[in-house]
């Protein structure tokens, strides 16, 4: 059984200014993985790294670039991050190794992603923690796109190789929030949950919170959506924020 944890970018770094790593967030986040106790698969997403380099050169989950130069400096930042959570972690004693989606994913010209997981499932076989990222990836007809670290969480969660039983996505928000603000505690349907989600926060290259429900919906796997608070709670085995289960 296998754990899938996503570390938004939001929790990890400051997304108002470029490059800019959340030091004490980041230490905190680590030190709770490390009490983790099992195979653990880590992804985080692309905060105030990838989200600018992507911005800056037009790139998007929809509109891709032919250039080699601008999808390498999306996938540079995305290295630079990547890094930074890899210190943090070793630090904090996780025997973190990265994974890297740029060589190793690709999308068809509907955009479905091909994520070859062989390498995740032999680190886990020897102890290691992989830590994947959001990245730039080729798109068959579009060059190179963006692919959310969500993606990537929804296509490990459905590798049947990982056996993933368990899925957290850790972002800035204490769970998926109703019209009152209120952690909604459950969502078993897309209804469940639409009306609040219709004025989705789509701040980011890749979509808000709506786009996010929807794919975990499909997953076979539960998922507990939480903010960096409930972080212990998800490591130690509990529930916190919002549980989200397609039926
Ligand atoms: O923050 C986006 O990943 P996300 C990655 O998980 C890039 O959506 C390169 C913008």
């Amino acid at each position: 059984m296998t754990t899938v944890l996503k570390l938004g970018g939001s929790v990890v770094t400051e997304k108002a200014s470029p490059e800019t790593v959340d030091d004490a967030a980041l230490a905190r986040a680590a030190e709770a993985v490390a009490d983790f106790d099992g195979d653990l698969v880590l992804v985080h997403g692309g905060g105030s790294f990838g989200h600018h380099a992507a911005a800056e050169r037009g790139v998007t989950a929809e509109s891709g670039t032919r250039s080699a130069a601008d999808a390498r400096a999306i996938h540079d930042a995305m290295g630079r991050l990547n890094a930074a959570v890899l210190d943090a972690l070793h630090e904090a004693g996780v025997a973190a190794l990265p994974v890297r989606p740029l060589s190793l994913a690709s999308r068809d010209a509907d955009g479905d992603l091909s994520l070859p997981t062989r390498s995740v499932a032999a680190m886990l076989a020897e102890g290691f923690v992989p830590v994947l990222h959001g990245d730039g990836v080729v798109q068959s007809g579009a060059g190179v796109t963006v692919t959310s670290g969500d993606d990537l969480v929804v296509a490990l969660a459905e590798d049947g190789g990982l056996d993933v039983d368990r899925v957290g996505l850790c972002s800035t928000v204490p769970g998926v929030l109703d019209g009152d603000g209120e952690v909604i505690e459950r969502i078993e349907r897309f209804a469940d949950a639409a009306d609040a989600l219709g004025g989705s926060d789509a701040t980011d290259v890749t979509g808000g919170m709506a786009a996010k429900v929807e794919k975990l919906l499909a997953l076979g796997a539960p998922a507990h959506v939480f903010g960096p608070e409930g972080l212990d709670a998800f490591v130690a085995g509990g529930s916190p924020g919002t549980v989200v289960r397609g039926e």
